[in-house]
Formats: structure tokens, sequence, C-alpha cells
């Protein structure tokens, strides 16, 4: 983490940093919840998730983009190490390979299907497999992306809230990763995580 980085998580404040780039960040104990827009495959931090699917074969949205920036040993990895894939609501964790972070946790988010289906606690459950990886494996930062919203299609005021509230809670109870970053695609995604960090009790 960058010096600048570190200067700008003012609580509850939204600040312009490095070409323009919005951000917002919110402390909770020791640790740090910022949101940015951004690309994920650039994060240099410890860990990234990624919004992947049970196969765990790569796939479109960012899944499609880190194993592109990643290279052919992401996938290589995946099928050696996981050759059943990872049920919906967990996550598995590889080496970043090409990319600046260290490891990447492989987060399985549900299709959206009405939200009778579980749905919510399978998205809390990718969330939360990836916070306890990264404890796990001693990352101090993690970036994640907004899983499901995508592809997957779940709906962005609820799965921006679970998002923060899994986050929070177990920030209150376990105090790490030091840094959580909310690394979204687009401005809209952006206003709904900010949204929902302002309504985190
Ligand atoms: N950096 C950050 N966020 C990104 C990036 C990026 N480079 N690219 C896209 N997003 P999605 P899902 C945003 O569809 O809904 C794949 O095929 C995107 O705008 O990637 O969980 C998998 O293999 C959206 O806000 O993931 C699965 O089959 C968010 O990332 C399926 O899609 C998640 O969108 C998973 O669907």
């Amino acid at each position: 983490m960058g010096r600048w980085r570190a200067r700008i998580a003012v609580e509850g404040a939204t600040l312009r940093y490095r070409r323009g780039v919005t951000s917002t960040a919110r402390s909770i104990g020791n640790a740090t919840i910022e949101l940015v827009i951004g690309d994920i495959t650039r994060e240099s931090v410890d860990a990234i998730a990624n919004a992947a699917n049970e196969a765990l074969r790569g796939g479109g949205g960012v899944d499609g983009a880190i194993h592109r920036a990643a290279g052919p040993g992401l996938l290589a990895e995946l099928r050696e190490r996981f050759p059943d894939g990872a049920p919906t609501g967990t996550a598995v964790a590889t080496g970043a390979h090409d990319l600046p972070a260290r490891w990447i946790l492989h987060a399985v988010g549900p299709i959206w299907r009405g939200g009778d289906q579980g749905e919510a606690e399978q998205l809390a459950g990718a969330y939360r497999s990836c916070l306890r990886l990264a404890v796990e494996l001693g990352a101090r930062s993690l970036a994640f992306p907004a899983i499901s919203m995508g592809i997957y299609g779940y709906p962005p005021h609820p799965a921006a809230r679970i998002a923060l509230a899994t986050v929070g809670e177990h920030l209150r109870e376990v105090g790490a990763p030091e840094l959580v970053r909310f690394v979204l695609f687009s401005e809209e995604t952006y206003e709904r995580f900010a949204d929902a960090l302002g309504e985190l009790t």
C-alpha cells in the first residue's frame, strides 16, 4: 500500500486522487474499507478476489479479465488443484501468476434467481470465504470486485449491502486484513456501494 493511499483513508470522506478517480473510505477499528473505481487486474494489493463460477475454468466479465492478465499458468493451476471446481458461496486461493497481487481468491457468487433460493447467504458466503482465506494466507490487503453484480444479475443495492455488511462484520470480529478495497468497474456500481457504505452501522 503506497503512502498516498494510507492518507486518503479518512472516515466518511470522498476525495479525488490520482487521475481523478473517486474514492471513499471508512475505518472499522484499525482496518479500512475503501471504495474505488478501477480495474482490479491492476491492483497491487496482497490478494484480489475473482467473481468466478463453480467450474473455476475462467469465463467472461472480471473472471475473463483476470485470466487474460494472469496468463495461462492460472488455468493450469486451477485444473491441477481444483479438478472438481468449488461450490457456490465458497472461494479457493491460487497464486497470482502475472498479476501484481500475490494471490487470487476465486469466489463463486450465486446466480440471481429471484432472491428466494438462498442467494443472500451464498453471496455473503463468497465474501466471507475470501476474507477468511486472506487471513489464513497472511494477506494484509484484499481487493474485491462486485461479486454476482454483472453476468449473474444480482440486484445492485441488496448485493452492495450484503458485501459491505459481510466485510464490516468480519473486520469487527477479526480486525484483519487491514485494508479491504472494493474495485468497482463503473460509476453506477461505485455509487451503489457508496450508498451502502453510508448505511453500514
Ligand atoms: N475490474 C473490476 N471489476 C470488473 C472488471 C475488472 N477488470 N471487469 C468486470 N468487472 P461479472 P458475476 C465488474 O459478470 O456477475 C463470468 O463469466 C462488472 O462490471 O464479472 O459474478 C464468470 O466466469 C461487475 O460489476 O461477475 C461467471 O460465470 C462485476 O465485475 C460469471 O461471469 C462482476 O461482474 C460471474 O458473474
